[in-house]
Parts: C-alpha cells; structure tokens; sequence
C-alpha cells in the first residue's frame, strides 16, 4: 500500500443503528472524529517516516515508527470493533464452534464473560478489553488480554477475535464514568458472534 492513502473505512450500519445502546451522537463523533482522527495519524507518520528515512535522520525515524504504531492500532482496532457489533440479536452466548471453543479455554460462557468484563475493567486509563485467538508452541487457544492505548502488539500474536473499546470516547457520552455498565451493554446486546467466530475460521 502506498504510505498515507488510508482511509477511514465508514460503519458498516447506519449511525443510529445501535440505539438505543449506542446512542447516533456518540457513534458519530467516535467514527468521524476519534477514527477518522487515527487514520489521518497513520497517513501523517508514514509519510514522515519515509521522510525521515531518506534523510537519514535516525533520531525521528523511532518517534514515527511509535507513531504509526499507536495510530495504525487505533485505525485497525476501530475497524474490527465496528464490525464486532450487529444491530440485530447481538450478545448473549454464543453457539457454534466459538461457543465450544470459550467452552474449552475458558471452562465455559460464563467465566470467559467475568475474565473479558475484568480485563475491561482492569484497563488503566484508555484501552481495550480483547479476545485473540493465539497460535504457539501451546496449541491455538483463545485468550483474554486489556490492551493499553492500541498499539501493544506484542501481548496478541494471533487472530484478533473480539475487542471492546473503553476509551472514555467509546461510552462516556452515553454511559458517563460506568465502564461496567458499557462493557456489559456491549456483551449482552451488541456482539457479533457470528463475525468474530469468521475471524478465527478465514
Ligand atoms: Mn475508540
């Protein structure tokens, strides 16, 4: 991909889809303002940091590698999360091979949601709570992380499956400072277990 062409991708439903948990007004400033505002970060540092490779200055080309990391995992992130929600029979307990698979590694719907609630909960300032589909020496297993910011990469290696924003962007609007209540809106009405489940499947 050429360097700073990216572009913000729109939602894949209407802005008032989600109501009422997901109010119009907070879904538009979270995707136009907030995503947008990560996808023009992106484009900004891959063109400085090209820049700054030609020129040989070492001491910004890290800067905008930080840079584009902490933007390209907003940008990323923002995407699966949208695409994570469905506005028709979203939550509850998924079926099928996910359901058998939380089954497995989590000993059943009901731990992986206290785990997944935790890990939101346990998020220092902004972040997300993620569900990742790990592969490794272990055998492939779904697992639990709080993701600081966006761009701790290195706590993933695998198949993004499921992210929960708790940016105070993602909830403040609509849900003021109950994190709690956001996160268990989104697990009990908005998941789209059908899509993260093809996200482990592709
Ligand atoms: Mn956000």
């Amino acid at each position: 991909m050429t360097p700073g062409t990216h572009k913000l991708p729109p939602l894949p439903y209407d802005y008032n889809a989600l109501e009422p948990f997901l109010s119009e007004k907070l879904m538009r400033l979270h995707h136009d303002k907030h995503h947008a505002a990560y996808v023009e970060g992106l484009n900004e540092a891959e063109l400085a940091l090209a820049a700054a490779r030609d020129s040989g200055d070492t001491l910004l080309v890290p800067y905008w590698e930080s840079r584009r990391a902490f933007n390209e995992g907003g940008h990323v992130l923002h995407s699966i999360f949208w695409r994570g929600m469905t506005p028709v029979g979203g939550g509850g307990e998924p079926g099928g091979l996910l359901g058998a698979l939380i089954e497995r590694d989590f000993g059943g719907y009901e731990k992986f949601r206290a785990e997944f609630t935790a890990a939101a909960k346990g998020v220092e300032g902004s972040g997300w709570a993620m569900l990742f589909w790990k592969r490794g020496m272990a055998g492939d297993h779904l697992e639990i992380a709080a993701v600081l910011n966006h761009e701790n990469q290195a706590l993933w290696q695998g198949e993004v499956v499921l992210v929960c924003d708790v940016w105070e962007h993602a909830y403040y609007l609509d849900y003021l400072n109950e994190r709690a209540e956001w996160v268990d809106v989104f697990l009990d009405n908005l998941v789209d277990w059908e899509q993260a489940a093809s996200r482990i499947l592709r």
